[in-house]
């Protein structure tokens, strides 16, 4: 196993965060009581005044101001603010990139991707601003036309989590903005610089096309101002991104004063893998989907079903590409796995580990954190544990790089182990039999919001809807009709006739 942690100090990484956030356009922020770290060196790379709960109120009315006339704006014009982003973004993919590696931990390439999610969902907006379909059906009366027509909604609320920093909110603001609404955005505590400079990029955007920028807004800070943000009436949908646990406070809260939620909230994917699977493709796909980003993807792969014949040499092959896995500084080359977020996250981890093994699990390689001149960064090896049985910590989400394998004999039985677990995000089946891979996909197969064949949970395009059930919340975002969530739908009847016959056949005279 190999290793580079940084060498960098924190005083380094702190120069060259106010480097790129100049090079971004963003003013340094000012000072206070929220602390922003790396979890490069685990130190303060900046300290930022968290918004004020009137700050919070302010930014709302100002978004509930701008959506008056931007809701009247057509489409196709709203979608110039996204080109416009999507070719800052282009420009300054490599900066933005690297910020999200100093806030977030990320690889290089791993951060430039998400910032190449953010320029394909920009794309995929501006083709939607001409493609907000509505649907005209046959009215049962003569000389009476029927129809649903699409309309903005309102302003849109966007909680976001530290692992997606920047996607994530291009997701839920691209799909906004031509939909014809208005955003107020509360990204992680832990990644505030990369809001401040996606959030400097749009208003640029919005002023370089003549746009209101007043159609963005951006609050910081912890729970509270989240919690201010979810029970503000004049927030028509909240869409958030996070823990289950989060998901819990918020969903009811939306619900009581009748607003809309989008949740998409915790996974715990599993891959199923056949006798018939091809071994070393699917080996390349585990270890990317559960070690990749440290395992602090919702769509992490978790849990591995293997078949018992071929669970020996799978394994091998996994751990055997554990053994080889760089660790270390994110901002190196070759390195494949950054740090975890915090110590938290790695009190998790251990906590985790230590739940598997007392309940029979195997630690067959990884799981000891790589120290380094950092005491207060957290690099882990991503942990392989072969468990007897499905036992509440694996159907817990521990949100770091554990891998749990289990193995099966009959396929209705994996299936059954696959769906056991309270989340529903992602899915993955390992076969070259059709059989397999067809009922996998099927309604009694996994039970997900995204379900694969022969490739890894993790990695989603931008094109397909995007979010699972069960407990992860069973919000879509992203692709195909999830712009659905950000509008509002009238269906209109139209008498063009001189009669005035009554639906249902109802005389009324
Ligand atoms: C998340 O982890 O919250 O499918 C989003 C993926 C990415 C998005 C992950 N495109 O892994």
């Amino acid at each position: 196993m190999t290793s580079a942690l940084t060498a960098d100090t924190t005083a380094d990484l702190r120069l060259r965060t106010a480097a790129l956030l100049h090079a971004l356009g963003a003013k340094s922020p000012e000072s206070g009581a929220l602390s922003v770290r790396t979890p490069i060196t685990g130190g303060e790379l900046a300290t930022l005044r968290p918004s004020t709960p009137a700050e919070v109120d302010a930014a709302v009315e100002r978004a509930a101001t701008a959506f008056h006339a931007w809701r009247t704006v057509p489409a196709p014009q709203r979608a110039a603010v996204v080109r416009r982003l999507a070719q800052l973004l282009t420009e300054h993919q490599a900066e933005l990139g690297e910020l999200v590696t100093l806030e977030a931990g990320k690889i290089g390439a791993e951060a430039r991707g998400e910032v190449q999610e953010m320029i394909d969902i920009c794309e995929f907006a501006i083709g939607l601003s001409r493609q907000l379909y509505g649907l005209t059906m046959p009215s049962e009366r003569p000389g009476h036309r029927l129809m649903e027509t699409w309309h903005p909604l309102g302003v849109v609320g966007v909680i976001s989590a530290f692992n997606f920093p920047v996607a994530v909110w291009a997701w839920n603001t691209a799909l906004a903005l031509v939909c014809g609404d208005t955003v107020v955005w509360k990204p992680s505590e832990a990644t505030p610089l990369t809001a401040l400079a996606c959030h400097t990029l749009l208003q640029r955007a919005a002023a370089d096309v003549g746009a209101d920028p007043q159609v963005h807004q951006l609050i910081q800070g912890g729970g509270e101002i989240g919690e201010r943000l979810v029970d503000d009436p004049r927030v028509a949908l909240v869409s958030a991104t996070g823990s289950v646990r989060m998901g819990q406070l918020v969903a009811p809260r939306v619900a009581a004063r009748f607003g809309r939620a989008l949740l998409e909230l915790g996974g715990n994917n599993g891959a199923v893998v056949t006798p018939s699977a091809d071994l070393d493709l699917a080996a390349r796909g585990i270890v990317f989907a559960a070690a990749g980003t440290a395992g602090q993807r919702c769509t992490t792969l978790r849990r591995l079903i293997v078949h018992a014949d071929v669970a020996g040499p799978l394994l091998d092959r996994v751990a055997a590409a554990y053994r080889q896995l760089r660790v270390g500084n994110p901002l190196e080359e070759g390195v494949l796995v950054g740090p975890l977020i915090n110590e938290r996250s790695y009190a998790g981890m251990r906590d985790a580990l230590e739940r598997a093994q007392a309940d029979g699990g195997e630690l067959l390689c990884g799981g000891e954190r790589v120290a380094g001149p950092h005491p207060d960064a957290y690099y882990v090896r991503p942990a392989l544990v072969r468990m007897p049985a499905q036992t509440a910590v694996v159907r817990e989400e521990t949100f770091a790089p554990i891998l749990y394998a289990l193995t099966y004999r009959d396929f209705d039985a994996a299936i059954e182990l696959h769906n056991a677990v309270p989340q529903g995000l992602s899915s993955a089946i390992f076969t070259r039999n059709q059989r397999e891979a067809e009922r996998f996909l099927g309604p009694d197969g996994s039970d997900c919001g995204i379900a694969n064949v022969n490739i890894g949970t993790s990695g989603a395009e931008i094109g397909g809807a995007f979010g699972g059930e069960k407990q992860t919340g069973g919000g879509r975002e992203s692709g195909t009709d999830s712009w659905k969530s950000y509008m509002r739908r009238a269906t209109n009847t139209v008498n063009y006739s001189t009669e005035l016959p009554l639906a249902q056949g109802i005389r009324f005279e």
